[in-house]
């Protein structure tokens, strides 16, 4: 098979004076930071689905991109090759992972048993390929949201068999996972939602939702898979309102179904924006919770109120992201999947490397930016002070579920007022993470 990129060799770290735009400035895979190599860090993921089945179209044209691998045909020797280029590209940029929905690599068929068949033709090649290459598999999913059938939506469709199907279709998807060593398998309810609650049993369809997750959880046990599941919370697009709104709404359903002890969320940076909160808030909200799996790393455009899924190139972001992912102890079975499209104008195949060579040198600069300022140690040791008057005392007393109201009544009486509060310096801490950058 000839070269896709035949004009691109493998992407080499030339430091931040390089002025190649083929070479990674920040990104140096074999630094250690913060005792871990970035490698091991960041464990980067090169996302299927956007990269390698990404047309280019929007609302309002047609397709655009330039892949001349590609014959533009539903074929399964087309999706083999197409898993051949996908190495190609993933092996020159040095990332070690990937991620895929069943859907993007191979091609639906007429029923599941053609589907099913041509998911293990091309598995054959990604599992060829990941042998050659090295290149993992960080997770698999199934898409349960293009097909015309899971129009109300997959679990929680009103119709059982559609059920039946979507349930069916992740076992397969699972177990396809499972054969090529995936070290996850993420749940993402592209239709679990709805769009009038005028024809919606809510209790209903999320009582669904949680019986296909334990469905999973049983397959799983049962196939000897040991990834990680994760939950990937989104507010809304396509449906109104998806129950997976966000990492708190996660959370309380897992926890409301019996599932918790068995997902981590997929925390995804559009998806925080789109539910009205910043990235580091979700990232805090699934950390507390012991629950942060791994997460999707495209943005969204500040003017565009829509899932624009572009690759990361903010510092200040990357900066907050890892500052959360180091406080909670890194990724375990997680990474930094791109889950980011290049753009419709940027159509021709070289912006691929463009695109995840500034996404992945953004993420290394965020990474030393944080593991300087955890190294520093001001900003912790701030917020531990700012907390102090719960060490000792009363505050102790209190947090630690031995002081009575009577007793707190009777000791603030004796004290008659509070002290004076300390200033919360947002300024002087806004000031303190730009010294880092
Ligand atoms: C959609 C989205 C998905 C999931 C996987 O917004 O983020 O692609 O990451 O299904
Ligand atoms: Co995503």
């Amino acid at each position: 098979m000839p070269a896709a990129f035949p004009t691109i060799t493998k992407i080499k770290f030339e430091g931040p004076a390089s002025r190649n735009p083929l070479a990674f400035k920040h990104y140096d895979a074999d630094e250690v930071v913060a005792g871990k190599t970035m490698r091991e860090h960041l464990r980067f993921a090169v996302v299927y689905w956007h990269t390698f089945r990404g047309t280019g179209s929007d609302p309002f044209g047609a397709g655009t991109m330039q892949r001349p691998w590609d014959d533009g045909t539903a074929s399964v020797a087309n999706a083999q090759n197409r898993a051949r280029v996908a190495f190609e590209f993933i092996e020159k940029l040095g990332a070690p992972y990937y991620c895929w929905h069943d859907r993007d690599v191979a091609p639906e068929g007429a029923t599941l048993a053609e589907s099913n068949r041509n998911l293990d033709a091309v598995a054959k090649v990604l599992k060829e390929e990941q042998k050659r290459t090295g290149i993992k598999l960080l997770w698999g999913t199934a898409n349960l949201f293009s097909h015309p059938r899971f129009v109300h939506g997959a679990s929680t469709s009103c119709n059982a068999d559609v059920f039946a199907y979507a349930a069916a279709q992740v076992k397969k998807a699972l177990e396809v996972t499972h054969e090529l060593g995936g070290e996850g398998y993420t749940f993402w309810g592209g239709r679990e939602g709805y769009q009038t609650l005028l024809n919606t049993d809510m209790k209903r369809e999320q009582a669904h939702l949680a019986r296909l997750l334990h469905l999973a959880v049983a397959h799983k046990k049962q196939i000897g898979f040991k990834g990680q599941f994760y939950i990937e919370p989104k507010p809304k697009e396509p449906t109104k309102h998806q129950y997976d709104s966000d990492a708190a709404a996660c959370l309380n359903f897992l926890r409301e179904y019996d599932l918790l002890p068995h997902f981590k969320l997929n925390i995804e940076t559009n998806h925080a924006t789109l539910a009205g909160h910043s990235m580091q808030h979700e990232l805090e909200v699934a950390g507390a919770a012991g629950a942060l799996g791994s997460i999707d790393a495209n943005t969204g455009d500040e003017l565009l109120g829509w899932d624009t899924d572009q690759f990361p190139t903010n510092i200040y972001l990357t900066t907050y992201t890892m500052l959360s992912v180091l406080k909670y102890g890194g990724f375990k079975t997680g990474g930094v999947n791109f889950d980011a499209k290049v753009r419709r104008e940027s159509f021709e195949p070289v912006d691929l490397f463009y695109a995840h060579i500034g996404g992945m040198d953004a993420f290394a600069r965020g990474l030393k930016i944080a593991a300087a300022i955890q190294k520093d140690g001001r900003l912790a040791k701030f917020v531990q002070q700012r907390y102090a008057s719960w060490d000792t005392g009363i505050g102790k007393k209190i947090e630690s579920g031995k002081a009575t109201l009577k007793e707190i009544e009777a000791y603030i009486l004796k004290q008659g007022e509070v002290a004076p509060n300390t200033s919360g310096r947002q300024e002087f801490l806004e000031n303190l993470i730009n010294d880092f950058l």
